[in-house]
């Protein structure tokens, strides 16, 4: 029953398994993303799977909306629509964001779909029937006035450990402890309109046996010794301690529990373990969709050769690490993950208090990546957010910074370099790239870095260093505004030929590595730059394909035609950037 995995190798790379399937944590269908949301589990998930994709790798990138749970039913009793119009709202926008963005999922699928029924009903009667699931009477809060029970946060209160105010019915999100419902001080119910006191009544739930898993969990958790730290912590945290967790609400938004069994009859199955569900189902749909294939999803979750890597926010590590792993391990056949990427949190500078703070709906200083997008070029946001990604701890997100990385890195070090190169050599060696005369020590050199640094970057991607990667990436650029000016091919022009047109090749060589290796980071540069290069750049779908990173070292060979260069980055002004935090400080970006 328990997949063995192997241990950890070494040498592992991508290319390592036969395929690797890539998912990012699925939001949740309850308001628009914003850009806290991206630096942690989505751009460098498709960093990630757009560099594997470039290196013929067979790859899938399943996400989606997260529609169930209390998130969903709180936001439309507060905006007073239905939970279908709210999932419906902001799914399509979010799908809409992540594409204008770039994030090139494979799938964005929807845990709403009546295939996500059946997928999940399935898990649940599989653990069932293995005897991981079992059943116990619980006393939750009840409100008299709307008799109905508030789970989760539809009850709030103070928490009995630390005193917080706000804290949920089951744990505190100042503290986070978890307690019973009863141990809950005063509670209130957060229900507009809802005046009553909540009462305890007894409600009788369905509870996944973690501690069945231990062994098996614990033996897979020591096999991956290369996960980030932060991972591998809160995992053992949850996994040294487990306890049977509640998997059913007393509610009517959810998959309904699939047993003949009266106690099931107002109650849902609960959204911490539908939706991690939803990746196989979106993988189902995937195949349905563009192979009409009911059984091509198995490779990918049931076929030792493929390798699952997970992207997530810090938050979700146990769920990821510990509660879906568990569920797989009670299916038949499930691999489990090879890698859980969770990364910390995306703060806000404020420049006004000079102080860095939490993004929050309520303070009014997060910014939608659909206010972003409609104030800033894609490849900007990308280039920041990927440069302070808050991989080992948090980061900020300060637009005075946001300027200087852009335009003094992006702009000036790769693209100032790009538009030299290509305009010199658009204009001296009639739109083509030069011959190479007889090669001195410094154009070696610069051409040997070119595959160094391709190797480097390539190093850093398998080792999800996605800031390292794209440091390395500039430090391409950087050697070549050296070589370029130490070589002066404006001055060599007027007396040498020659000399001008082999280092102006060189350059050129430079320019192409650049193109292949923006691919991952900055996908809409890479296109523009490709088409003066008149360079078509593979892209490959899961089926996988060619490795495009080994072409990248190959040469351009001289005569090849170049288009009139145009400016790849262009730069964005002190002004402009002023009026951009303005507008965010008065908490108008989102
Ligand atoms: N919707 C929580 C979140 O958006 C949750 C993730 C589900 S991943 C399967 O952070
Ligand atoms: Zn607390």
């Amino acid at each position: 029953m328990f997949p063995v995995t192997e241990g950890y190798m070494m040498e592992k790379t991508s290319t390592t398994f036969e395929r690797t399937l890539v998912t990012s944590a699925l939001p949740y269908a309850n308001g628009y993303i914003h850009l806290g949301h991206i630096a942690g589990a989505y751009l460098p998930a498709d960093i990630y799977v757009r560099y594997l994709r470039f290196r013929g790798v067979k790859t899938l990138y399943v996400g989606g909306s997260d529609e169930h749970g209390v998130p969903i039913t709180l936001t439309a009793l507060k905006e007073k629509i239905s939970p279908k119009e709210v999932i419906d709202r902001y799914h399509t926008a979010n799908a809409d964001a992540f594409r204008k963005l770039g994030i090139s999922y494979d799938i964005y699928g929807r845990t709403s779909w009546p295939l996500h029924v059946d997928t999940t009903q399935q898990f649940f009667k599989v653990l069932d029937e293995g005897g991981y699931i079992h059943t116990k009477e619980m006393e939750l809060w009840y409100s008299p006035q709307l008799e109905r029970f508030l789970p989760d946060r539809y009850v709030k209160g103070v928490c009995p450990k630390c005193g917080y105010v706000e804290a949920d019915g089951d744990e505190c999100e100042s503290c986070g402890s978890q307690y019973a419902a009863h141990e809950l001080v005063e509670p209130r119910a957060n229900i507009p309109g809802d005046t009553s006191s909540p009462i305890l009544r007894k409600s009788r739930h369905w509870f996944l046996d973690l501690p069945k898993f231990g062994e098996p969990l614990n033996a897979w958790l020591d096999g991956h010794p290369e996960w980030r730290a932060n991972v591998k912590g809160i995992a053992y945290g949850w996994a040294n301690d487990l306890r049977s967790r509640c998997i059913t609400r007393d509610t009517d938004w959810g998959v309904p529990i699939p047993l003949e069994d009266e106690d099931a009859v107002g109650k849902r199955i609960y959204v911490w373990f539908d939706a991690p569900i939803g990746y196989v189902t979106n993988t189902r749909q995937w195949a349905l969709d563009t192979m009409n294939d009911e059984h091509g999803w198995e490779v990918w979750w049931k076929d030792a050769g493929t390798r699952m890597v997970h992207f997530i926010g810090k938050d979700n590590v146990p769920f990821h690490a510990v509660i879906f792993p568990a569920m797989s391990m009670g299916q038949p056949d499930y691999i489990l993950a090879d890698q859980v990427v969770g990364n910390e949190y995306l703060n806000i500078f404020n420049r006004q208090t000079g102080q860095s703070e939490k993004g929050s709906k309520s303070r009014g200083n997060m910014i939608s990546v659909r206010w972003a997008l409609e104030n800033l070029p894609v490849d900007a946001i990308r280039y920041y957010l990927c440069a302070i990604a808050p991989e080992s701890k948090d980061s900020d997100f300060d637009w005075d910074e946001f300027m200087n990385r852009y335009n003094g890195e992006l702009c000036n070090v790769v693209g100032n370099f790009v538009h030299r190169c290509l305009t010199m050599t658009v204009k001296n060696f009639e739109g083509c790239v030069p011959p190479a005369g007889s090669l001195e020590d410094a154009d070696q050199e610069m051409l040997d870095a070119i595959s160094q640094q391709l190797e480097a970057i390539a190093e850093s991607l398998e080792e999800f260093r996605f800031r390292q990667a794209l440091e390395r990436f500039i430090d391409l650029g950087r050697k070549a505004n050296v070589y370029f000016d130490a070589m002066k091919p404006w001055v060599t022009r007027k007396t040498d030929m020659e000399r001008t047109g082999t280092s102006l090749y060189v350059c050129c060589q430079v320019v192409k590595a650049l193109c292949y290796a923006m691919v991952p980071f900055m996908p809409e540069g890479a296109a523009n730059l490709a088409a003066i290069l008149n360079l078509t750049l593979p892209e490959n779908g899961p089926e996988g394909g060619e490795d495009a990173w080994v072409e990248a070292k190959t040469l351009l060979p001289a005569g090849s035609s170049l288009q009139t260069p145009t400016a790849l980055f262009p730069k964005i002004d002190k002004d402009r950037i002023a009026e951009l935090a303005e507008a965010h400080l008065r908490g108008e970006a989102f």
